[in-house]
C-alpha cells in the first residue's frame, strides 16, 4: 500500500444550517484562495440561483485549498480537497455520493441545537463508508450553547449507530465558522482555523493506492461545461492518467468501450484548471464521454478492472408530472409539449441519482419520485424557470411489497416546541399515526420531541405545524426505512373553494365570497372553472362564482362598498401549494404563475364522481 502525503479529501457533513458551508468560506480564506481585497460573496459554495435563494445547499460540491509546507507536515505543501454536502434530508443522494471521494467525514453539530435528524442520517452514511470521522462543534459564540451536552449526544449517537472504537477516538474541535476560529478547548477560542487544519492533517488518512495496479476512477458526480459538454467527476483509486489518454469506460450493464478523455481538470480554490495528469486520490474532472453515468469506472485500455457501482438509498415521496392542461396553458411558458418535458425529465435523471421516472397511464404524464417534497418542488422550480409550464400532482408516498405486505415509509421526526405546546403537538401526530419515542425538556421553556411517523402523515404537514404552535416550532425529518401500511391517515380538514366559470375574478365577488373560507386571489386575477380560488371554512369542496359582477342599480346601497374591506389573498408559493393539495387537486405551474385546480375541471363531471365515490365506496 503506497500513500499520497500530499494530499487529502474529506466532507463535511451536518444537518441543515449547521454551519458547513461558511466553514468553507474561512477555509478558503485562510489558506489564502483569495486575494486580500478579493469581493467573493458570502458562502460562496452555494453558487446555484435556487441555493443563494434559499440560503441552503443543493448540490454536493468540491473545492481545494492548499496547506502551505509551514503549516504543513513533513514540509511539504499538501492539498487539501473539501467536499461541501447539503444538510437538508430531501438532498441526501448528494451526500451518500460526497462520501464515495473522500477518505474522512468531518461532522458539524451546532452548540445549541445538538445532533438533528440529519445528523444521525449523516453519521450512519460515513460510518457505513467506514470512514474516520472528526467532529467540529461550531457556533460555540450562540448565548444558548451548550457544548458539553451536545458533545456528549454527539457519542451517544455515534455508539448508537455502532462505531467502532476507533471511530469513537476522534479528535473534537470547537469553532466559530463565522469567525473563521476553531480551538481544541473551548474556555479558550481560538484565533484562526489553524487547529482545524492540524487535525485535518492529523486524522485525515492520505489516499492509498497500490503502486503498479492499473488506472481506475469511479465517477461520483456530474457537471456540464457550455463549452465541452457533459464534465464526470471522479476519484482516482489507483494508477495515474493523462490528459488526452483514452481508457476503458466501463458501464452498468458490463460493457466496456474506449474513450478518449478530451480534457481533464483539478480543482484550484473555486477554479477547475487544466491538468496533464493526476494520480491516485485525485478528485478529476474529465470531458470527452458524452453518456457517461455516475457511478460508471474509467480503467486503464489493456486492463480495466470497474469498481463496484455507487449504491444510494431508494426514493421514498413521488409525484406526477404532466403537461399543463389548463385552459390558460401556453400563455406564458416556451417548453410546453410531453416531448420536451420527457427530455428534460431523463436529462434530469443523468445528474441526479436519487431520483426516478415512470410512465403513467397518460402518456403526456410522468411519475417523478425523490428524497421529499423539497427536493421534487426543487426540479419544479428549475423547471419553471427554464420555460416550463406543468401541471403537478399531489405528492405520494412510495410504498412496497414485504412478504405480501404492503410496507410504507417512515421519517424520523424531531420537533423542538415552547412547552406550552407539547398538547396540540402531541394531538396532531397522534392524528398522524406518530409514534412518540423521546421527549426531553431542556430546561429552557422548550422541549424536543422526537417521533417515528409514516412519512404520509407529514405531506402537508408544515403549515398546520406552524400555525398551532404560531410560527415558534421547529422541525425536521429524515427517511428512516419502512413499516407496515397504516391504515387511513387525517389530511387537510378543509375543503376547496372552486371556481365554477372562466372570467376575471371581482372585487365585488371576492367581497362576498372571504366570509366562506380563505382566498388565494386577489381581484383581477383570471380564473376558470375547475380553478381552486381559496380554502373552504368547511370540509367539503364548494363551487362559487368569482368572476360575479355587481348588478347595476339606481338605488344606492345605505352601506357604501367601501365599509367592507377585502382581506388581503393568502398567495402561495410553489412549496406552499404542494403542501396544500389534496388527492383530486394539482398545481398549474408556469414561469409566472402558481395556480391550484382540480384534476378534472368540468363541475357537473366532478360532481358525478363525487357522488359515486360516496355511494360506491361503502364495501361491496
Ligand atoms: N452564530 C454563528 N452563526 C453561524 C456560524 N456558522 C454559520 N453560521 C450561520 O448559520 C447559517 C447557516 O450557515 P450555512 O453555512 O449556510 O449552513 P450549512 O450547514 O451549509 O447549511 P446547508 O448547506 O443548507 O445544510 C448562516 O446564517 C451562517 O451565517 C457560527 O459559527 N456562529
Ligand atoms: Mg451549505
Amino acid at each position: 500500500m503506497a500513500f499520497r502525503s500530499d494530499l487529502r479529501n474529506i466532507a463535511i457533513i451536518a444537518h441543515v444550517d449547521h454551519g458547513k458551508t461558511t466553514l468553507v468560506d474561512a477555509m478558503l480564506w485562510q489558506s489564502g484562495a483569495f486575494r486580500a481585497n478579493q469581493d467573493v460573496a458570502e458562502r460562496v459554495m452555494d453558487s446555484g440561483d435556487l441555493e443563494r435563494e434559499r440560503g441552503i445547499t443543493i448540490l454536493a460540491k468540491n473545492t481545494a485549498v492548499v496547506l502551505p509546507a509551514a503549516a504543513g507536515h513533513a514540509g511539504i505543501d499538501v492539498t487539501l480537497n473539501v467536499v461541501d454536502t447539503p444538510g437538508h434530508a430531501d438532498f441526501g443522494g448528494e451526500v451518500e455520493r460526497a462520501l464515495a471521494m473522500v477518505d474522512a467525514a468531518l461532522l458539524l453539530v451546532d452548540s445549541s441545537e445538538g445532533p438533528l435528524p440529519q445528523t444521525r442520517f449523516v453519521v450512519r452514511k460515513a460510518l457505513e463508508a467506514g470512514l474516520p470521522i472528526l467532529l467540529v462543534v461550531n457556533k460555540i459564540d450562540r448565548p444558548d450553547a451548550r457544548i458539553a451536552e451536545v458533545v456528549d449526544e454527539t457519542y451517544d449517537l455515534l455508539i448508537d449507530l455502532g462505531a467502532g472504537d476507533a471511530q469513537l477516538d476522534l479528535p473534537v474541535l470547537y469553532t466559530n465558522a463565522r469567525e473563521g476560529t476553531a480551538t481544541l478547548d473551548p474556555e479558550h477560542p481560538g484565533g484562526d482555523l489553524a487547529p482545524l487544519f492540524a487535525a485535518i492533517l492529523d486524522h485525515v488518512p492520505a489516499p492509498t493506492h497500490e503502486p503498479d495496479h492499473p488506472f481506475q476512477a469511479l465517477v461520483t458526480n456530474l457537471d456540464a461545461s457550455p463549452y465541452l459538454g457533459r464534465l464526470a467527476l471522479c476519484r482516482i483509486q489507483n494508477g495515474h492518467v493523462r490528459r488526452g489518454e483514452t481508457v476503458a469506460w466501463c458501464r452498468e450493464q458490463g460493457q466496456v468501450e474506449r474513450v478518449k478523455l478530451s480534457e481533464m481538470y483539478l480543482t484550484e480554490a473555486l477554479d477547475r484548471v487544466q491538468a496533464d495528469e493526476a494520480g491516485p486520490g485525485d478528485l478529476i474532472a474529465v470531458a470527452g464521454i458524452d453518456d457517461v453515468t455516475i457511478g460508471d469506472t474509467l480503467a486503464d485500455l489493456a486492463d480495466p478492472r470497474p469498481l463496484p457501482r455507487l449504491r444510494v438509498d431508494e426514493p421514498s415521496l413521488g409525484m406526477t408530472l404532466g403537461v399543463n392542461t389548463s385552459p390558460l396553458a401556453g400563455r406564458d411558458g416556451k417548453q410546453l409539449t410531453a416531448r420536451l418535458i420527457q427530455a428534460r425529465l431523463e436529462q434530469e435523471l443523468v445528474g441526479n441519482v436519487s431520483l426516478r421516472v415512470l410512465p403513467t397511464e397518460r402518456p403526456d404524464t410522468w411519475e417523478v419520485q425523490g428524497r421529499g417534497e423539497l427536493q421534487l418542488a426543487i426540479l419544479v422550480e428549475t423547471m419553471r424557470r427554464e420555460g416550463f409550464e406543468l401541471t403537478v400532482g399531489k405528492p405520494r408516498v412510495v410504498t412496497k411489497e414485504v412478504d405480501d405486505q404492503i410496507h410504507e415509509p417512515f421519517e424520523a421526526l424531531s420537533i423542538d416546541v415552547p412547552e406550552d405546546y407539547v398538547g396540540v403537538v402531541s394531538q396532531l401526530l397522534g392524528l398522524r399515526k406518530g409514534r412518540l419515542q423521546q421527549m426531553v425538556n431542556h430546561g429552557t421553556g422548550w422541549v424536543r420531541l422526537e417521533y417515528r411517523v409514516p412519512a404520509r402523515g407529514l405531506i402537508g404537514f408544515r403549515t398546520e405545524f406552524l400555525t398551532e404552535t404560531r410560527g415558534t416550532g421547529i422541525l425536521h425529518h429524515v427517511f428512516d426505512g419502512y413499516e407496515p401500511w397504516q391504515g387511513d391517515i387525517r389530511t387537510r380538514p378543509n375543503g376547496s373553494l372552486v371556481a365554477d366559470r372562466s372570467g376575471q375574478a371581482t372585487q365585488f365577488a371576492l367581497l362576498n365570497l372571504q366570509d366562506r373560507g380563505q382566498l388565494f386571489i386577489a381581484p383581477g386575477a383570471e380564473v376558470y372553472a375547475g380553478m381552486i380560488v381559496g380554502e373552504n371554512a368547511r370540509s367539503e369542496d364548494m363551487d362559487i362564482n368569482p368572476a360575479k359582477e355587481k348588478k347595476l342599480s339606481n338605488v344606492r346601497s345605505a352601506t357604501g362598498d367601501e365599509l367592507v374591506r377585502l382581506a388581503p389573498p393568502r398567495l402561495l408559493s410553489l412549496d406552499q401549494a404542494l403542501e396544500f393539495i389534496r388527492e383530486d387537486e394539482a398545481v398549474e405551474v408556469t414561469p409566472a404563475s402558481v395556480r391550484l385546480r382540480k384534476v378534472e375541471l368540468d363541475p357537473a363531471l366532478r360532481a358525478r364522481a363525487a357522488k359515486r365515490a360516496k355511494h360506491g365506496a361503502a364495501p361491496s
